[in-house]
């Protein structure tokens, strides 16, 4: 299984910037620690980031037929871009909305996702934990059998609860 991580505008500076809002950690950084997670699972991470809608955009459109799903982080995009979400759309892939911040707790700009309503879901506020969160997301909902994930059937209480 292969899973491509999309990291949109300024991703690149973290761990040099801004310390408060994203914490120290850089992406490569990141990129590591989800790397080694993923190989408990047998799983194949690819990480890519890009300050340019157009870049994220044919990244997207490539996707398909290389990878099986797509955990993204579009920065700022998140909140603007038609595009991207039209291109979120058109490809047959599960894609999954990430934040290291959490976005509702932030500017009322920020508190709007063009994309999420494309999405299959959202993780927010968990800094590298929601990249981490992203990959399980995606593994579960590809193969649950892989994370040992309960069916949809199985029940989440025991009669004594
Ligand atoms: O919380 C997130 O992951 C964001 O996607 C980060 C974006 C922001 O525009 C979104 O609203 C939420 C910004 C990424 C910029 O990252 C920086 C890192 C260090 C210094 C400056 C910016």
């Amino acid at each position: 299984m292969r899973i491509l991580f999309l990291n949109g505008p300024n991703l690149n500076l973290l761990g040099q910037r801004e310390p408060s809002v994203y914490g120290s950690t850089t992406l490569k950084q990141i990129e590591t620690v989800v790397r080694q997670w993923a190989s408990r699972w047998q799983v194949e991470v690819v990480f890519r980031q890009s300050n340019h809608e157009g870049q994220l955009i044919d990244w997207l459109h490539e996707a398909p037929g290389a990878f099986e799903g797509i955990v993204l982080n579009a920065g700022a995009y998140t909140h603007t871009s038609i595009a991207i979400r039209d291109a979120i759309a058109a490809i047959a892939l599960p894609v999954i909305e990430i934040h290291l911040s959490n976005i509702h707790a932030r500017e009322a700009f920020r508190h709007v996702s063009l994309i999420a309503p494309v999405c299959r879901g959202v993780i927010t506020g968990f800094g590298l934990g929601s990249y981490l969160l992203g990959l399980e997301a995606m593994v579960g909902m590809l193969d649950p059998q892989r994370l040992q994930w309960p069916g949809p059937n199985a029940s989440t209480a025991s009669a004594s609860d």
